[in-house]
């Protein structure tokens, strides 16, 4: 009896969920949609688990750029790591958003794309509201990331935008149009598509109207986890990965051919297709997420770390003690 005792797994001690709330939530905030919501810690990387046959070239089909070198995305990465993202404004109709000069960008994509996830990813912060169901974000958010210049600009806007399709409305569709063709500081929009699903006819209208509106636009890959790590919890095999990054590479190949059918096409879509996932981490990495980070500064001219060096003042010699 003494032996089944010690055997037995030990008794749950009760803890009340309000002793959890400290361990789970660091800072609270009253957010864009005036709801308090608690900034969660962001979640620590996994346990290490590699997947050598997976290379960061895997992730992107470049046609028309090259894709950044190792130091180009560490700069990606510590623009974005360092300084905290700010919420700037929401707005529900475009006359109604704030003026700014500084350069903008804006994800953009159906719903439940993945735009919002996406964002919170790229910027370290769970600053955007995300759902499973289509339609979470409403409105069109806007949020200060890499800190201002010295004339107290914002370095770089950010904007999540409502999504189209499922879960859409039209009175959203009718706001982002306006933004589209009117917003002057808008550097780059940058199209989700979902990975898995590819390019569907919505996102082709979407396509239509960028080109009408001369908007430059890049394609992003979301969710590529679902087609690399599809099913089970376990590591593909060599030969499993090697088909399903053949797969990924056929489905951005393909996305080529509308952003530029033939290569005469004067395109505003940058030549390069990005894949990445908003969950999934690979080597140690999230994957494709720096890749995204500098096409982001690239777009707004920031993809090179300005350096302002004082002249270190010389202690000037006089003519005759040289020659003396
Ligand atoms: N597997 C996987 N799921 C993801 C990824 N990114 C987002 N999701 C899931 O997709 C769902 C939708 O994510 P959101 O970020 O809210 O999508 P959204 O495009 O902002 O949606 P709307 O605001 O409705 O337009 C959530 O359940 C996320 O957990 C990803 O990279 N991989
Ligand atoms: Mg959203």
């Amino acid at each position: 009896m003494q032996i089944l005792r010690q055997l037995a797994p030990p008794k749950c001690t009760r803890t009340s969920p309000l002793n959890l709330l400290p361990r789970l939530f660091t800072t609270s905030s009253r957010s864009h949609d005036g709801i308090v919501r608690y900034d969660r810690v962001p979640p620590k990387p996994p346990p290490r688990v590699d997947t050598p046959q997976l290379l960061p070239h895997h992730l992107s089909y470049h046609w028309d750029t090259t894709p950044p070198t190792k130091d180009q995305l560490l700069h990606a990465s510590k623009f974005f790591k360092f300084r905290p993202p700010t919420f700037l404004w929401s707005a529900a109709e475009f006359k109604k958003m704030d003026f700014g000069d500084s350069p903008e960008v804006c994800f953009l994509g159906r719903s439940n794309v993945g735009k919002s996830s996406l964002l919170n990813t790229l910027l370290c912060k769970r600053i955007a509201h995300t759902s499973s169901k289509p339609g979470r974000t409403k409105l069109m958010n806007a949020f200060a990331v890499g800190g201002a210049e010295d004339n107290g600009k914002n370095r770089l806007v950010v904007l999540d935008m409502p999504g189209y399709g499922k879960g859409g409305r039209s009175e959203w569709g009718t706001e982002i149009l306006k933004y589209l063709g009117k917003r002057r500081q808008l550097k780059r929009a940058f199209l989700l598509l979902d990975a898995s699903h590819g390019i569907k006819k919505s996102d082709k209208q979407i396509i239509e109207l960028f080109k009408e509106r001369s908007v430059p636009y890049q394609i992003i890959f979301a969710k590529a986890d679902r087609i690399l790590f599809v099913g089970s919890r376990r590591e593909p095999g060599k030969w499993v990965m090697q088909n399903r990054i053949n797969q990924l590479r056929k489905a951005m190949e393909a996305v080529k051919d509308i952003v530029q059918p033939s290569p005469e096409d004067d395109v505003l879509g940058v030549g390069e297709v990005l894949a990445c996932s908003s969950e999934r981490w690979v080597n140690g990495e999230r994957m494709g997420i720096d890749a995204v980070r500098f096409a982001m500064l690239q777009a707004a001219d920031l993809q090179s770390e300005r350096r302002t060096r004082l002249v270190r003042p010389v202690e000037t010699i006089p003519f005759e003690e040289i020659y003396k």
